[in-house]
């Protein structure tokens, strides 16, 4: 049987990790997987990139690397978010430059149009402008699906995407400023019980969010690379009924940590969208039984994480 080559772009990620512990259970003999960081090349240069597509020759690209980061730190680098489309145009230049077979890039829930109905599906991400705080990041991200279609036109390229809602896990940016709002308030809480101080919830709480484990989604990206056959892009979120408020996800961590200390709100900070409700309607029509981590499983397990991992874990 002939090799496959995967070469992942930002596979020293959250994402990137949750994909290398979801192979540890599903390893095929004949694919060869390299977890790349920006230490192997910064892919905005077209030259160092080159030369890792001449090193290990890939057959299938997953492409994850983007300067990435929650709210507070979109709403501050617009500009920095959107110069993830000169990676965006790179990668995908040498993908064609190099034959690859097949190409899975990341975008995002949170890319949709701001004035949407809901639930918001696969077919919606041109219909208006993105939430304002993310505009740089979302507009970069939809360029990859509107490149995604040009290639295959084009040249016959089988470049696709998946869509994933708010992410969380081991290997996540823990920062408080530039964070995301799990990992955040994992080392709040963590900080709060270790120097007996108030953990700060930002915002009232009730935006509401669907949150999925990386390891579930490192197991639904690989299934998309080995099996899904569309350019067009797909959902991967857990079901609209499991989506949770900010406030609810707090209440999951602080069990988690037993944390029995004082919980202030800080109403002045933004709350971002309100809501990104999507359906999964077209991955449950293509992988009805896939089972998710029940999120407070998942919440204890990344916590458990953190606290093993403190002192290296990236904060
Ligand atoms: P992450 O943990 O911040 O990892 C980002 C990865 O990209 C790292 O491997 C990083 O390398 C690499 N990278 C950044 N800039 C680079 C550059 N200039 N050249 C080469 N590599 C570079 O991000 P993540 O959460 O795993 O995100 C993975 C993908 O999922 C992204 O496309 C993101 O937009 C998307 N996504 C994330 C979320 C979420 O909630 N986290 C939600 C939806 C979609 P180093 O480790 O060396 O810095
Ligand atoms: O994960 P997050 O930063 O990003 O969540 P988004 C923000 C929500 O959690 C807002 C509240 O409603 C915040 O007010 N929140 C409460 C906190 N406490 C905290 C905290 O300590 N830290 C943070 N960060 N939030 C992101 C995009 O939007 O969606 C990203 O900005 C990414 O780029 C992601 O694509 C999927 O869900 O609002």
């Amino acid at each position: 049987m002939a090799e496959t080559v995967i070469m992942v772009t930002g596979g020293s990620g959250l994402v990137g990790h949750g994909i290398q512990l979801a192979l540890e259970e599903d390893k095929k003999p004949n694919e060869k997987w390299i977890f790349l960081s920006s230490k192997d090349a910064d892919l905005r240069n077209h030259e160092a990139t080159k030369l890792l597509f001449e090193k290990y020759k890939p057959t299938h690209v997953i492409h994850l690397a983007a300067k990435v980061g929650g709210l507070f730190y979109n709403l501050e680098n617009n500009c920095d978010a959107y110069m993830n489309s000169q990676m965006n145009s790179v990668v995908l230049d040498l993908c064609k430059e190099y034959k690859v077979q097949k190409v899975v890039s990341c975008l995002s829930t949170c890319i949709f149009p701001d004035k949407t109905t809901y639930p918001i599906d696969e077919t919606m991400i041109h219909n208006g402008p993105p939430h304002f705080s993310i505009y740089g990041y979302g507009y970069a991200k939809r360029m990859v699906d509107v490149m995604n279609h040009a290639y295959n036109e084009q040249y016959g390229c089988h470049f696709t995407s998946v869509i994933p809602c708010n992410i969380f896990g081991p290997h996540d940016n823990f920062s408080l400023r530039e964070g995301h709002v799990i990992p955040g308030l994992i080392h709040k809480a963590y900080l709060a019980e270790r120097y007996d101080q108030p953990l700060v919830i930002l915002g009232t709480g009730k935006p509401l969010r669907q949150f999925i484990y990386s390891v579930d989604l490192g197991k639904l990206i690989i299934w998309v690379l080995r099996e899904y056959p569309e350019i067009k892009p797909i959902i991967l979120a857990v079901d609209e009924k499991d989506e949770i408020s900010i406030r609810d996800a707090g209440e999951l961590v602080i069990k988690a940590f037993g944390y029995k200390g004082e919980i202030v709100q800080d109403l002045s900070k933004s709350e971002g969208q309100f809501k990104k409700t999507a359906s999964i309607a077209k991955l449950r029509k293509y992988l009805p039984g896939f089972k998710f981590t029940p999120t407070k499983q998942a919440i204890e397990e990344t916590v458990n994480w953190f606290r093993k991992n403190y002192e290296t874990a990236k904060k």
